[in-house]
């Protein structure tokens, strides 16, 4: 540990991630910053301010990725903590922004104690990682490695038809940075578990092994409109039963197959969406994942199996069409390891466990060392604005995620091992 009684400014923190909560903020005390949106803004517009106080270089890639950098003794790739501050409409305060927030704080101290690293430490904050709005999720951070051309992602129609390029110049953060630079030496990102198990297991730290595979497709639904009274069970072509009989066989193969295997329907839109009338329309998604490629390839074939035979029997017509695929991703295990002797070394208990949710650093674990340190959720509960994860536990995050970007950033050999990482985007 090179600064063994440094410590981050834990007021300082939790009023940043107060502030930050303030933008967009909805009843019971969660946020809503859909990306790219007016609130997506302001809240950037904030954060860039106090990277930009923070004596941070700043930039702003095509897609929208925000990087500060602080200069080190020598130049070359920083290493770099981040996350995003974009939410899902039932957002919580935490998810996303105490990882940026956080990384902040360990720039500021940093500054504050006058240390200069031997390596550049970077502060980054990417587009559109929930994918609520515009999918596939980890947008930003997909292009900014890679697996995505900027293009393609420009592109993108969201859910209200809008595309990433008009947005992102609509809100002023079209920026002219090339994606991907600057190149990263070593990436640790500060998350919310979102889960129930550090909390359940009375654990303080989770050092995150990878992140599970995650698969969503979009299904339209084509049926035939009709009487609700007059047309016999046996002339229906409906729609909304089709997408009902979809979600009832998404739960159960996620029961049958137990184990890490979870599904979900999140959004369902009937139409003409009225009470007497047999639905012609459906437009639904769901959310199938797994640590386990092969056993998510099952998931997927299983639900395909189950769809065909319906759209058959019902005689209506389902077309599909894939929002996001990533295979499962291991972390650095180097990395790993050393944020699991880190959390040790400062007292905490720790648990070596995979993430459920998807994040940034799946990513970036594609072009470098890269890693997450998890803090407990109250209650498991995220993506709700009940989210919540306590003061010491978030002063806790940050100070280790402090004593882990302050070893990178001296050291002249590279964090060991290598991510096995997804090979398709
Ligand atoms: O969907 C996810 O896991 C992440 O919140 N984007
Ligand atoms: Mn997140
Ligand atoms: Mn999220």
């Amino acid at each position: 540990m090179r600064h063994p009684n440094l410590r981050v400014n834990t007021g300082r923190l939790l009023r940043r991630i107060e502030d930050l909560g303030r933008i967009g903020a909805i009843d019971g005390g969660g946020v809503c910053r859909l990306a790219l949106g007016g609130e997506d803004k302001a809240g950037r517009d904030l954060v860039v301010r106090w990277m930009r106080e923070a004596g941070l270089t700043v930039s702003v890639d095509r897609i929208g990725n925000v990087v500060g950098v602080r200069p080190g003794r020598r130049d070359g790739p920083p290493v770099m903590a981040g996350s995003h501050i974009d939410t899902v409409r039932t957002g919580g305060r935490y998810d996303g922004n105490l990882g940026v927030l956080a990384g902040l704080e360990v720039v500021e101290t940093l500054n504050d104690a006058g240390i200069e690293t031997e390596h550049p430490v970077a502060v980054a904050f990417f587009t559109n990682e929930e994918g609520a709005r515009f999918a596939p999720d980890m947008m930003g951070s997909l292009v900014y490695v890679g697996g995505l051309s900027a293009e393609d992602a420009l592109a993108t129609a969201g859910i209200d038809g809008a595309t990433v390029e008009h947005c992102l110049q609509e809100i002023g953060y079209n920026g002219p940075a090339d994606c991907g630079t600057p190149n990263v030496r070593a990436f640790v990102e500060l998350h919310v578990e979102q889960g129930p198990v550090l909390e359940a297991e009375g654990v303080d730290i989770g050092a995150v092994e990878g992140v599970q595979g995650i698969s969503w497709t979009e299904y339209t639904i084509e049926g035939v409109s009709n009487h609700a009274g007059t047309t016999p069970m046996r002339m229906r072509h409906d729609a909304g039963y089709a997408a009902a009989a979809i979600a009832a066989e998404v739960r159960g193969i996620a029961r049958e197959m137990g184990g890490d295997q979870v599904g979900t329907v999140g959004a369902i839109t009937l139409s003409p969406n009225l009470v007497n009338v047999v639905p012609n329309h459906a437009l639904m998604t769901v959310d199938l994942r797994n640590t386990d490629e092969t056993l998510l390839r099952r998931a997927e074939q299983r639900l395909a199996a189950f769809i065909a035979d319906l759209a058959d029997a019902e005689g209506v017509k389902i077309s599909s069409r894939s929002l996001a695929r990533f295979e499962p991703v291991d972390f650095d295990p180097g990395l790993v390891d050393r944020i699991e002797r880190a959390a040790r070394d400062r007292g905490h208990s720790v648990k070596r466990m995979p993430s459920g949710a998807g994040h940034d650093a799946q990513m970036l674990a594609r072009v470098c060392p890269t890693a997450m340190i998890f803090v407990p959720s109250v209650g498991g509960i995220s993506h709700n604005v009940k989210e919540f994860t306590k003061d010491s536990d978030i002063e806790a995050g940050a100070n280790l995620l402090l004593s882990v970007l302050c070893d990178l950033a001296e050291e002249s050999t590279q964090a060991t091992g290598g991510a096995r990482a997804s090979t398709r985007p």
